[in-house]
């Protein structure tokens, strides 16, 4: 066990990282964020964290600097479990409880932690560590390694990775290789090969074509998409647009100001029925768009790519004749059509959990094979160990018909394909872009699978978010008193009305989400949730104002 020597060192390197404000700090969504100039102490304690979290599970533990989807100015952390899987809900607490500790009861705090889990802290802490391109990330990667260091932990830091970048890393480590290689050619090569594969024994037909429009989000994203290409032969030619060389990062552009705004981001030519995509700050979520000839913008976000690729994944599995149970999971978000359309069409079960990667992941681990997508663009596939060495077999098994082994080898370069730790904007590029080859899909076909109902997400500044409070994987409010009332009475009113509010875990808004029959009514929907949120749960600023 730890002595006080122990605790008194961490103390003493701490003082280069002072607690300086009072404000309070969740480990939200996903991580803590907030303004970079607010995180330096957070970054010192959440690398001791980190550094304690690989001693009790004998692992690597991964921390990414990153603020996603936010503005530029702000950042944040996300700690990585040893499968590459977001950080366990129990020490969600343990995080928010040390990052708010005052200086002095820092100690203290620390050996609670050391005691009540059990850390042999004799056990050699190792951390790796990477960031996004934000100004601010150098520095605040300074203060983890600062915390790992203050207990005698190793870091191996990777300087700019993308999220699910380092994601990857911390799975191939911890699974011996096994997974991959742990280098940023190690990632390339796996996911170019698998795509490489699939693309090689594939007609490739007349309505798709291999050129891609991307929107890197003036970040990492960009960055990487170009190390990516390099190895696939030329296969797939990306034109990037926001690369970073002149923009700001997600300033009106990036997947989220996509989805949100429905409408293509800046600097990029608008040009009818040309395949486009659009990575988020950290490259960990992907949407795609069109225009049409009359210039209507088309989103195909996450249920788009959810459908698209749960629809793929079954005709594969039915065609290699393996006994597989296959499921999709979504969010509050997903599109009423996208749900109608993957049950009665896909006839794929379907699960519904909170918002965030970390609830969709594990519900899906419940499938052999689970496809989760948030309609922000955030998902990927999960496939148990019993099903990918049942794949293996069955692509190496002479004894199947042509087709079914033919089934089971995409299965198997899909497999190879698809990062399974997170949502990989690269590696859902990837997919998608295998599927649309294979089907000889253009990106109308693909939209024409089924319609989206029309929909309005807002944004609500409260005094305390925590005021809102939700139930049923976050469909309908328990608190404030009266507001669910008051939603349901609008849904009312609206054909195909569907209508909820929560919290946001990583901005200080409470989200409103509407779908109606129609766009006005999506629109109006939206509008009079918002003001019902302003009035009932304490808005600040000015009150929402009527879609124009
Ligand atoms: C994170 C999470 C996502 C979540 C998003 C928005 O994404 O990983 O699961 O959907 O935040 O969360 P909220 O609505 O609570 O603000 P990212 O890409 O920003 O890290």
């Amino acid at each position: 066990m730890a002595g006080t020597g122990y605790f008194a060192a961490v103390k003493i390197a701490a003082e280069k990282h002072p607690r300086l404000r009072e404000k309070t700090i969740q480990y939200g969504t996903a991580g803590f964020r907030t303004k970079g100039e607010e995180l330096d102490h957070v970054m010192f304690r959440m690398g001791v964290l980190a550094a304690l979290r690989s001693q009790l599970k004998r692992a690597v533990i991964g921390a990414m600097i990153t603020a996603s989807h936010n503005p530029e100015e702000d950042n944040g952390v996300k700690l990585v479990d040893p499968l590459g899987e977001m950080l366990e809900a129990a020490w969600e607490k343990l995080a928010t409880k040390l990052a708010n500790v005052s200086d002095s009861d820092l100690p203290a705090v620390l050996s609670d932690i050391v005691s009540s889990c059990g850390i042999d802290t004799a056990v050699p802490a190792q951390v790796f560590l990477a960031r996004d391109t934000r100004p601010s990330s150098p520095s605040l990667a300074q203060a983890i390694i600062d915390g790992v260091q203050a207990i005698k932990g190793e870091v191996k830091d990777y300087g700019i990775l993308t999220t699910p970048q380092l994601h990857f890393m911390v799975r191939c480590e911890n699974s011996q290789g096994q997974y991959g290689s742990q280098t940023e050619n190690g990632y390339y090569t796996k996911l170019s090969n698998a795509f490489l594969k699939l693309r090689g024994h594939e007609h490739q037909n007349e309505r798709y074509h291999p050129q891609l429009r991307l929107d890197g989000a003036n970040g990492v994203g960009a960055l990487k998409i170009k190390e990516m290409q390099k190895h696939l032969n030329n296969s797939l030619q990306i034109e990037l647009f926001n690369d970073g060389s002149s923009g700001k990062l997600n300033y009106m552009c990036g997947a989220d100001y996509v989805k949100v705004q429905q409408t293509a981001p800046n600097g990029m030519p608008k040009e009818a029925r040309v395949r486009c995509a659009s990575f988020d700050g950290d490259a960990d979520r992907i949407v795609y768009f069109y225009q049409e000839k009359n210039g209507t913008f088309k989103l195909l976000d996450g249920d788009k790519i959810a459908t698209l690729v749960a629809g793929y994944l079954k005709e594969l599995v039915n065609s290699s004749g393996l006994n597989i149970n296959l499921g999709l999971v979504q969010t509050a978000y997903a599109n009423g059509s996208s749900t109608s359309y993957i049950t009665n069409e896909l006839q794929v079960p379907v699960a519904c959990v909170p918002t965030g990667v970390k609830h969709l992941h594990h519900k899906a681990l419940e499938y052999d094979i689970g496809v989760y997508f948030e309609a922000n663009g955030h998902g990927t596939v999960v496939f148990s160990e019993k099903i990918q060495d049942m794949v293996l077999m069955a692509a190496n098994d002479s004894s199947l018909s042509k087709d079914q082994e033919h089934a089971a080898r995409r299965l198997l370069w899909i497999i190879g394909l698809i990062n399974q730790t997170v949502g990989d904007a690269i590696s859902d590029l990837l997919l998608v872009e295998t599927i649309l080859h294979s089907k000889g899909w253009s990106i109308e076909d693909w939209n024409d699978a089924y319609t989206d109902l029309p929909n309005r997400q807002l944004k609500v500044k409260v005094k305390d978010r925590t005021v809102i409070q939700t139930t049923d994987a976050e469909r309908k409010t328990t608190s404030p008193k009266g507001l669910q009332e008051a939603i349901d009475a609008l849904v009312e009113k609206y054909p195909d009305g569907r209508a909820f509010v929560r919290p946001s875990g990583t901005e200080d808004i409470v989200r409103v989400y509407a779908e109606a029959e129609t766009q006005k009514n999506a629109d109006m929907l939206a509008h009079e949730v918002s003001v019902e949120v302003y009035n009932l749960a304490g808005g600040v600023g000015e009150k929402p104002t009527p879609p124009q």
